[in-house]
């Protein structure tokens, strides 16, 4: 323990972060997680990580903490719980709205944690100046190459489950993660244990089959990579799955038995914003670039920009079966996005009966040029045009 008066640093620092609103921390060595490295390799060799191309190029830095930070001795990692009010699935029977996960109904994760954990990281360097200590520290939440799961798993926070998330036996799914690396040599936390017994509940509530084996995630097939990080069309095949989730998705975090041990999240920041609770998609399809980023402010929901969140509410159209809603999408099929004209077609053909998307691909066909368009415009119609 790093004693001196005034008390262990591992102490003050848990002091610190609990005073800064976070609700569970615990500390571990940079090289606690040596068996990451092979198991990240082999996910990002088979190809997991869809068009995350950052998850490739990072992949030595984040693989291992001595090479992101060779100086780095130890990692704090700290735990907020973000837990909903009611179980959050409820807006899936909602087909004329659109489900928006958990954590995006409220202000954007990052901007909150981050500015918490430099005032612990500050606090903790003038401690170790205090202390005579020589100590040096790096702030991270979620875009910096580090294994935050493992890493809090080995800092005693909670354990990989089965749906790769990190569980707390005191909040559930619920926890978002930030860290902080040091030069410190600090006291490790006890690892926390493997405790999802025979269930495999979040396993079998995902929609698309994502997880090949337990505790093994293909992006690709993650409604969540689909409709955020996803670039592209989304594939054919996976549309009908996605119901109306048009922003991340928490079937697999809402149905883990240990939810039921978690509290309300405190922060107030992080409480949906109750217009995100189910936004009918008659509102949401027809938003412009200004009309998107004026609905969303401070949210996470603005990183994917205007055009691939319409794509993802003209999905959620196309699987809502409400043929109220074909005016709105006859009105995306001639949009200057092809990603928009492309879900567009999709939705027309799975809402209008074939005359009438015959007689749209007839209007429009001559001036389209994007072969992905063109394509959908095939299947939509179900014949080559
Ligand atoms: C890339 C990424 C994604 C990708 C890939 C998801 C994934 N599971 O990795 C996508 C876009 C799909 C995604 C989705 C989500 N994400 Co995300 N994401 C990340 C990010 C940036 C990197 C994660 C990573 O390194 N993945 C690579 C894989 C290989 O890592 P891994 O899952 O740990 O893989 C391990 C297992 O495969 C394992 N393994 C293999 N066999 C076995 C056997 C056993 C017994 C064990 C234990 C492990 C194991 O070995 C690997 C290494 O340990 C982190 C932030 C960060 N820097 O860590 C956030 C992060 C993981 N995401 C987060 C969240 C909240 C989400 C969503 C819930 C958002 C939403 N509501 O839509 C979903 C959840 C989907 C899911 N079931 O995982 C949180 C999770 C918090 C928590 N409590 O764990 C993080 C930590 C962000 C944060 N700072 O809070 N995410
Ligand atoms: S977030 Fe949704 S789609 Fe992704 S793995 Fe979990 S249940 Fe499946
Ligand atoms: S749902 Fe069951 S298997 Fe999945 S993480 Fe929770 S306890 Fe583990």
């Amino acid at each position: 323990m790093t004693e001196a008066a005034g008390g262990a640093l591992e102490e003050i620092i848990a002091g610190l972060a609990r005073s800064e609103g976070f609700d569970t921390v615990g500390i571990a060595r940079s090289d606690a997680i040596p068996e990451a490295r092979a198991r990240l390799k082999e996910w990002v060799a088979g190809g997991a990580h869809g068009d995350m191309g950052w998850m490739a190029e990072t992949l030595e830095r984040r693989a291992d903490p001595a090479v992101l930070w060779p100086a780095m001795r130890s990692v704090i990692m700290l735990g907020l719980n973000y837990g909903p009010a009611d179980d959050p699935r409820a807006v899936l029977a909602q087909r004329s709205a659109g489900a928006i996960s958990v954590y995006a109904r409220a202000e954007d994760y990052h901007d909150i944690i981050k500015p918490k954990l430099k005032r612990v990281a500050r606090a903790l360097l003038v401690e170790t100046q205090r202390r005579g200590l020589e100590g040096d520290v790096k702030v991270f939440v979620d875009t910096a190459p580090l294994m935050e799961k493992p890493l809090a798993a080995a800092a005693g926070l909670g354990w990989q489950g089965r749906h790769t998330n990190l569980v707390s036996r005191d909040f559930g799914s619920w926890l978002f993660l930030g860290a902080i690396a040091t030069t410190l040599e600090l006291k490790p936390s006890v690892p926390e244990k493997d405790h999802c017994g025979s269930c495999s509940a979040c396993l079998d509530a995902c929609p698309t089959a994502a997880f090949p084996a337990p505790y093994v995630i293909d992006a690709r097939r993650c409604i969540s990579y689909l409709t955020i990080e996803h670039k592209g069309p989304i594939p054919r095949d996976l549309r009908p799955l996605m119901g109306n989730r048009i922003y991340g998705c928490d079937d697999c975090l809402a149905a883990c038995p240990w939810n039921k041990f978690a509290e309300l999240g405190r922060e107030m920041k992080l409480a949906a914003r109750a217009e995100n609770d189910a936004p009918p998609l008659a509102e949401l399809v027809a938003l412009d670039d200004a009309a998107f980023r004026a609905r969303f402010p401070k949210s996470p929901i603005k990183r994917v920009g205007r055009d691939r969140f319409v794509r993802n509410v003209l999905v959620a159209i196309g699987n809502s079966a409400d043929p109220s809603l074909l005016p709105q999408v006859e009105a995306r099929l001639g949009d200057a996005s092809s990603l928009v004209r492309g879900a567009a077609v999709w939705a027309l053909g799975r809402l209008a009966d074939p005359d009438t998307v015959i007689a749209h691909a007839r209007k429009v066909l001559p001036r389209e040029v994007d072969a992905a368009v063109l394509a959908e415009w095939d299947a939509a119609s179900a014949q080559p045009l």
